[in-house]
């Protein structure tokens, strides 16, 4: 199995990691720590050391709440970091928008992977998506991030997110993006409450059987505070049981804070399931 991303092919034989590189001054677990290139670079570098496949770069919060930001805001955020990425390592970068125009620039300055958290359902964005050749993440998410969390209701949760990832890559596929372009992604915490996070996880093996590679975000999210009563700096242990979990019933990607404690558990997961790697 692979993610096909522009100039690269992603080999997820095994699991791989996402990490994450927020260059917003209002994330919600970073704060405005890397807002600025030097701080996001040095970040990024670190990522890179212990083991991170993808460098996922966001300059729009999308947590529970959040404001939208104008384009050219988010363009001056997140070109300068793409480019000093791409210049100094070989990863593969991917840019967490929904703005296609963000999405093309993102894609000049050396990202390979679209991931929405709209799911490429912006005007425009599965036309950049099928002529740029890029790698895109199909995330569901119920509403909108500044309301979603206001009583996320569903007929059956699981079942309502299958169909939707289903129906949102039908219209990928329709539109011209490679079937192993793309990848599909449950969106745990966004429009869903703490039973819902937990349905989807234990179901996850049938968002795997769509036959799509299956990306999950768990990391620090607050329904893990909600069970183990920790703030966001206390959730590294229970995400990487949860990490565990999610590769053990075959999810491929894990997109994390935490690259080289990740990165860990889940080689010693598919060590067991796989063997370990040659
Ligand atoms: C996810 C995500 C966030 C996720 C994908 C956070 C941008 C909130 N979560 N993208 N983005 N999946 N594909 O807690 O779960 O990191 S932002």
């Amino acid at each position: 199995m692979h993610w096909r991303c522009l100039n690269k092919l992603i080999d997820l034989t095994r699991p791989v990691v996402m990490g994450i590189l927020n260059v917003t001054p209002d994330s919600f677990s970073d704060g405005d720590r890397y807002s600025s290139p030097g701080p996001a670079l040095d970040r990024a570098a670190i990522m890179v050391a212990e083991g991170a496949c993808i460098i996922d770069v966001g300059g729009e919060s999308t947590r529970p709440g959040a404001d939208a930001v104008p384009e050219a805001v988010e363009l001056a955020r997140v070109v300068p970091i793409i480019e000093g990425i791409a210049r100094r390592w070989d990863v593969a970068i991917s840019i967490d928008t929904s703005k296609p125009g963000v999405m093309a620039a993102a894609t000049a300055a050396g990202a390979c992977i679209v991931n929405d958290v709209y799911a490429l359902r912006a005007a425009g964005a599965r036309d950049f998506a099928a002529g740029a050749g890029v790698g895109v993440c199909l995330m569901h998410m119920q509403g909108e991030p500044r309301t979603m969390q206001h009583n996320p209701v569903y007929q059956d949760v699981v079942s309502d997110v299958i169909e939707f990832l289903r129906h949102e890559r039908d219209a990928c596929l329709a539109a011209g993006i490679a079937a192993d372009a793309i990848v599909l992604d449950p969106g745990a915490g966004f429009g869903k409450g703490l039973e819902h996070n937990m349905s989807l996880l234990k179901e996850l093996p049938r968002l795997v059987a769509l036959g799509s590679p299956v990306l999950v975000g768990l990391s620090r999210k607050s329904f893990i505070g909600r069970v183990l009563g920790r703030t966001t700096d206390e959730r590294l242990y229970g995400g990487l049981g949860l990490a565990a979990l999610a590769v053990s019933m075959g999810a491929r990607i894990v997109r994390t804070h935490d690259v080289a404690a990740t990165r860990d558990a889940i080689t010693m997961v598919s060590a067991v399931l796989q063997g370990p790697a040659s």
